[in-house]
């Protein structure tokens, strides 16, 4: 299987949710030495958008997603587990994460969360559904340099609007920078809220992450 047959092979396993399937093309891809990332982003993620298209058609039902989301992760934790170990010498500093209340939606947030401990961030990743005074005592309590939120949803993203004014409140806005993200989220969206930063993917946040924190 050449690459690209293989990155087209991963997004149809999760349109068609086959967990095995997509496990199986995961590890064929581990077994190639192909970039993990590159798999995650071009097969396996694109598979998930269709799905998304297809739900919102009226074409595909919850169940039906429930089904390919969970064929993604299995196949995500086989190429996560590929990534190499952190091996910096210096930390770039604490960074807490998670998926704004009211949001179920985990997947890009764990990956996000997996890619910046690979680049030496200590993550303290919060889960899904997280109230937002939850995301403010953890900065508090961890000293943290970055607190980056995940919205899916219209009705979530506000909260991260939310977020930037309890930070305020809490007389520590300026001790730490905000990186939005997740499908329903925009620079334009970033920039309207006063975020720091906003990344399209896990690659890009790692990339803002370490720009925010060398300064
Ligand atoms: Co869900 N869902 N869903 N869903 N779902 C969406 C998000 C819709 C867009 C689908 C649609 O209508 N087209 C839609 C939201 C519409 C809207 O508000 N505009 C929607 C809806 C409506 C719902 C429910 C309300 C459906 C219902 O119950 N009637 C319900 C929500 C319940 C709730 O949260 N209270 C629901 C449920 C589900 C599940 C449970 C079936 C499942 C989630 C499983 C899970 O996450 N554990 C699910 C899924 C899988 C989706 C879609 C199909 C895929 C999301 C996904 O995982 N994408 C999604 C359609 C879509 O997104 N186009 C659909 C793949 C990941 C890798 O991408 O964008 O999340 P990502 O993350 C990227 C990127 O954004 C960035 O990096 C990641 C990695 O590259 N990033 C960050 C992410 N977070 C970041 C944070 C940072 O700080 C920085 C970068």
């Amino acid at each position: 299987m050449t690459e690209q047959e293989l990155l087209e092979a991963a997004a149809k396993a999760v349109v068609s949710a086959d967990e095995d399937e997509a496990k199986a093309i995961a590890t064929e891809a581990v077994k190639l030495g192909l970039d993990p990332l590159k798999v995650i982003n071009e097969g396996f993620t694109p598979g998930m958008r269709d799905v998304g298209d297809l739900f919102e058609r009226g074409t595909m039902f919850l169940p039906e997603v429930i089904l390919a989301s969970e064929a993604m992760v299995a196949a995500v934790a086989i190429l996560e587990a590929s990534l190499p170990e952190d091996q910096r010498e210096k930390k770039a500093g604490t960074a807490v994460i998670g998926t704004i209340e009211g949001d179920v939606h985990d997947i890009g947030k764990g990956i996000v969360a997996t890619l910046m401990r690979v680049y030496g961030f200590d993550v303290v990743d919060l889960g899904r559904d997280v109230p937002l005074d939850t995301f403010v005592e953890k900065v508090k309590e961890t000293g943290a340099a970055i607190v980056g939120t995940s919205a899916l949803m219209t009705t979530t993203m506000v909260g991260q609007k939310a977020l930037e004014k309890m930070l305020k409140e809490a007389g520590i806005r300026d001790q730490v920078k905000t990186m939005v993200g997740g499908a329903v989220v925009t620079q334009y969206w970033a920039d309207k809220i006063g975020a720091d930063a906003y990344a399209e993917n896990a690659q890009e946040a790692v990339q803002k992450a370490l720009e925010l924190v060398q300064g």
